[in-house]
């Protein structure tokens, strides 16, 4: 039965510092987002119509997967498809700033780039314990910000992620310890625009 497999990474992990450091992304692409691949693949183990989807099908269906895995589905799977998208988002050197059409709706939902990142730090702010703070589009193509809990995965609700930050403690407790404020604000610099860009042609 084919399983998921953790992807590489596209940097090395020092390639982000001094903004994310060597060994959180060690730890957090190599331990972390590995151990939501393993035990998703022990929750899909007797379940070949879901091994058989993508991790993309599988989270946002998630509300038809069998009651007794659903949770593990949810969390190990929301991981995956979560962390997938972040290891792309993140970049040494990428464009650093959005452009063309990204650009535009940027500006046309929030009035400036600037009060997009606002307004996504602060979500990540207010999300108490785990969770992410994300840039979506809905099914019409509305952006908006949102936070969600632990792993949830805003595919779950139609949303589909454009951009998405990773507020969990070992996300950024090495280098920043308790400023997620600073994790947050350094983040940006790390961003890739044109992966972003990306994610939002494909859903506009
Ligand atoms: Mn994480």
């Amino acid at each position: 039965m084919p399983e998921f497999t953790l992807p590489a990474l596209s940097y090395p992990t020092n390639a982000l510092e001094p903004h994310i450091d060597a060994r959180t992304m060690e730890i957090h692409h190599g331990k972390h987002h590995a151990t939501y691949i393993t035990n998703l693949n022990n929750a899909l183990k007797d379940h070949a119509d879901l091994q058989a989807k993508s991790i993309e099908e599988i989270v946002a269906g998630i509300a038809q997967v069998p009651e007794a895995i659903r949770t593990a589905v949810n969390n190990n799977g929301g991981g995956h498809y979560n962390h997938t998208m972040f290891w792309e988002l993140m970049k040494p050197g990428g464009a650093k700033a959005p452009s063309g059409a990204l650009g535009e709706a940027i500006n046309g939902a929030f009035g400036s780039v600037e009060n997009l990142q606002t307004a996504i730090n602060d979500a990540g702010l207010k999300r108490f314990g785990s969770g992410w703070s994300w840039l979506v589009a809905d099914p019409a193509g509305k952006l908006m910000v949102i936070s969600t809990a632990n792993q949830d995965c805003p595919l779950r609700d139609k949303l589909h992620p454009i951009l998405g930050v990773d507020v969990w403690e070992h996300a950024y407790y090495l280098n920043y310890q308790n400023r997620r404020a600073d994790y947050l604000k350094a983040w940006w610099n790390v961003v890739n625009w044109d992966e972003v860009a990306k994610r939002f042609a494909a859903k506009k």
